[in-house]
């Protein structure tokens, strides 16, 4: 028998609890997984259904050749110890269904689900996908005993790439060279920020002329919509779960990737208690800085509207989940 080694001790491989396996959930699970990220724990409400999908992305590591671990679970106690807990699950809204329906059914079942991974994973940065994306992230921040830089909503990510992906088409350039933001709200509100976009340092007003730009800020507002109208059944799923990972990667690897999310403002842009769409530093902390850039009164405007519509949504969520 071979003499065995002394190994030595090895950190944690971190740990990502994902909650919905649906089209988010699982395409993001595979990410995580197939970059060698961090172990997965998926768990969705319906039965065999995580289960299903993590041993089929297992035995798949035969091809691809990672060495992470997935689960597929129903129960919250698996999502124990978890660094990053996103929250994905919720239900499309159904003809016939108001968005107060929506909204309504939503909130429980985001902050139920934040309420039990809390149990297990208190330290965990926790991460909301699920729409309507900055009244929902306010919700998990409101309904459980976490500080508010642990609390973060996915949404700027992904309008930020649509709008860098528009300008990159457009002039014809590597979407490398491009750099953009997107503010605000993730919904019709939302402030693509051309003035702040670039392409190798040069601003995009001296390569467009402003209808072209407009159009492409249009395009990235409808973005959402236009991918709707298309698959007919569903929403976006590829472009989100890349956009999740990418902030999931900046807090496991402690990049402090300056990037645009739903983050708690307290006085930042003039706004109180509320979730919105700012550029902020994300790293191991969870949310290390909030960055206030210049804007146009116009911007302001926008930004304000933005947060009037947020702010009148969570109002509406509190008393649907205060009158239970
Ligand atoms: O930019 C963004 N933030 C967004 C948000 C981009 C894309 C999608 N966006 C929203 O994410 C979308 O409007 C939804 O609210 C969520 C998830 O989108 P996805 O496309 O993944 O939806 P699915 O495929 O319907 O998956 C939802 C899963 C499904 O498997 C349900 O069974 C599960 O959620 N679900 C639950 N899991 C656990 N616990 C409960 N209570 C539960 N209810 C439903």
């Amino acid at each position: 028998m071979n003499k065995s080694l002394t190994l030595p001790v090895c950190s944690k491989i971190p740990k990502v609890s994902i909650i919905g396996a649906g089209n988010v959930g699982k395409t993001l699970a595979q990410r995580v997984i197939e970059h060698n990220l961090a172990d997965v724990c998926l768990l969705d409400i319906v039965e065999g259904l995580p289960q299903g999908i993590a041993l089929d992305l297992m035995e798949a590591r035969g091809i691809e050749l990672h060495n992470r671990n997935i689960i597929g679970t129903n129960e919250y106690q698996n999502t124990i110890d978890s660094d990053v807990i996103v929250i994905t699950a919720g239900i499309a809204r159904k003809p016939g269904m108001t968005r107060e329906d929506l909204l309504k059914i939503n909130a429980k079942i985001v902050t139920e689900a934040a309420q039990k991974c809390f149990i297990y994973s208190p330290d965990a940065l926790y991460l909301v996908i699920t729409n309507p994306l900055d009244v929902m992230t306010y919700l998990v921040w409101k309904t459980t005993d976490l500080p508010s830089h642990k609390v973060v909503g996915m949404a700027g990510v992904l309008d930020s790439s649509r709008l860098q992906t528009f300008i990159a088409m457009e002039l014809g350039v590597s979407v490398n060279d491009v750099q953009g933001m997107v503010l605000g709200g993730h919904g019709d509100l939302m402030l693509p920020l051309p003035r702040y976009c670039t392409v190798s340092g040069i601003p995009i007003t001296e390569l467009m002329d402003t209808v072209t730009i407009e159009r492409l800020v249009q395009r990235t507002r409808d973005g959402g919509a236009e991918i709707v109208k298309l698959l007919k059944t569903g929403s976006a799923y590829y472009a989100p779960a890349s956009s999740a990972f990418q902030m999931i990667e900046s807090v496991l690897l402690n990049q402090s990737q300056l990037l645009s999310a739903a983050v708690y403002l307290q006085g930042e842009y003039g706004l109180n208690d509320i979730y919105l769409g700012v550029p902020c530093r994300l790293g191991c902390y969870g949310v290390e800085q909030i960055i206030e850039i210049n804007l146009t009164d116009e911007e302001k405007r926008t930004l304000y509207d933005s947060a009037r519509s947020v702010r009148d949504n969570i109002n509406l969520a509190l008393e649907q989940l205060e009158s239970e």
